[in-house]
């Protein structure tokens, strides 16, 4: 096994080196790959020395799997071309995620549709990703007919840059802008670009992208996507009104046994999720769980998860550990 991990020196290019090392994934030979600014670079993981290398470079390799997390413009350009040298790409990136012929994968849910043809596998934006864990099993049951979801998001979300902007703002210093104001001691509703329709990019996202990794048009998504100025971790507060209706004890039944979920709810002991104590880990967690007494075989839920964890990395190892595991690669 023979793995590339292209943008190995970017946030989430560093979480995914974590979970490989953390999780045990196993491979022969380790390729970092970044830009022509950071190639020759030495870094030490795991114990041992390994340079930096170019996109060229690596494709030169004939890696067996290439987890891009490089941005989209250099997946666009180096996805097909490791791909064409052989590659099963795993990419973080939005670039293929609508793409028709590219399937968009939450290993818990719908990592069975892969099979030995895909060669460039699609990783969802984090919110999406953290979201989907928890009401896909609940899709499956009780069929989802519509979702209200407003999220408060990590600056780790935006990069190491946005991250330097809150703390350079926190210690009165000049802070190189990522954000179109200040981030610390304000919240933002703004993540990604402004489209016509009025909504973002990051909200748009959430919309299609859950859509056609449940498989199913008919679920109407609508979602405010916000800034806060916390570092790691992604929180949803998330109200899903089912076509059936539902037993709560039931429902948590089938969150407490769903894949990939912790559940956090006992609120006389002031225990829920928060973005501090999902630092780090790979679960997604969930409390406030409770019927929405204004509407009919309506929940609400609060769901939050490392977003450059389960929201990035761990998604992206654990599609390569589903293709080693079904022999795919
Ligand atoms: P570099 O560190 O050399 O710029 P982040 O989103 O945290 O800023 O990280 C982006 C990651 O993508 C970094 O590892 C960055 O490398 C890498 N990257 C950017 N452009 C390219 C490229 N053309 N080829 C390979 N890696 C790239
Ligand atoms: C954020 N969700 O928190 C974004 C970051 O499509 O992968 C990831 C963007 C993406 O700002």
């Amino acid at each position: 096994m023979k793995l590339a991990v292209v943008g190995a020196t970017g946030l989430v290019g560093e979480q995914i080196l974590n979970v490989i090392e953390e999780r045990g994934f196993k491979f022969d030979e380790l390729l970092l790959v970044a830009s022509a600014r950071s190639a020759g670079k030495v870094v030490t993981y795991q114990g041992k020395e390994y340079t930096v290398v170019t996109a060229e470079e690596a494709i030169a390799q004939q890696p067996d799997i290439a987890i891009f997390s490089a941005g989209g413009a250099s997946s666009l350009e180096y996805a097909p071309k490791f791909a064409e040298a052989g590659s099963t790409v795993i990419d973080n990136s939005s670039a293929w995620r609508m793409d028709p012929s590219k399937k968009l994968i939450v290993p818990e849910v719908n990592a069975k549709s892969l099979t030995k043809e895909d060669k460039i596998i699609a990783n969802p934006n984090c919110s999406t990703i953290q979201m989907i864990v928890a009401i896909g099993p609940l899709h499956e049951k009780y069929k989802i007919k519509r979702v209200v979801v407003s999220t408060y998001q990590s600056v780790t979300g935006s990069g190491k840059a946005a991250v330097d902007q809150l703390f350079d703002e926190r210690a009165g210093k000049e802070a190189n802008m990522v954000y179109p104001h200040q981030i610390d001691l304000n919240v933002l509703p703004h993540i990604d670009v402004f489209q016509d329709n009025g909504y973002t990019k990051e909200e748009m996202k959430m919309i299609n992208e859950t859509k056609k990794i449940l498989e199913d048009d008919s679920v109407k998504v609508t979602a405010t996507t916000v800034r806060i100025p916390t570092v790691g971790g992604h929180s949803e507060s998330v109200n899903i009104e089912f076509e059936n209706e539902f037993d709560e004890a039931e429902l948590r039944q089938i969150l407490a046994e769903a894949p990939g979920i912790i559940i956090q709810d006992d609120p006389a002991n002031n225990v829920y999720p928060m973005p501090l104590t999902s630092h780090n880990r790979d679960e997604t967690f969930v409390g406030r769980i409770r019927r929405d007494e204004t509407q009919e075989k309506t929940v609400n839920m609060w769901i939050v998860a490392d977003n450059l964890r389960k929201g990035a990395a761990t998604n992206t190892v654990q599609i390569a550990e589903y293709l080693v595991e079904a022999g795919l690669v």
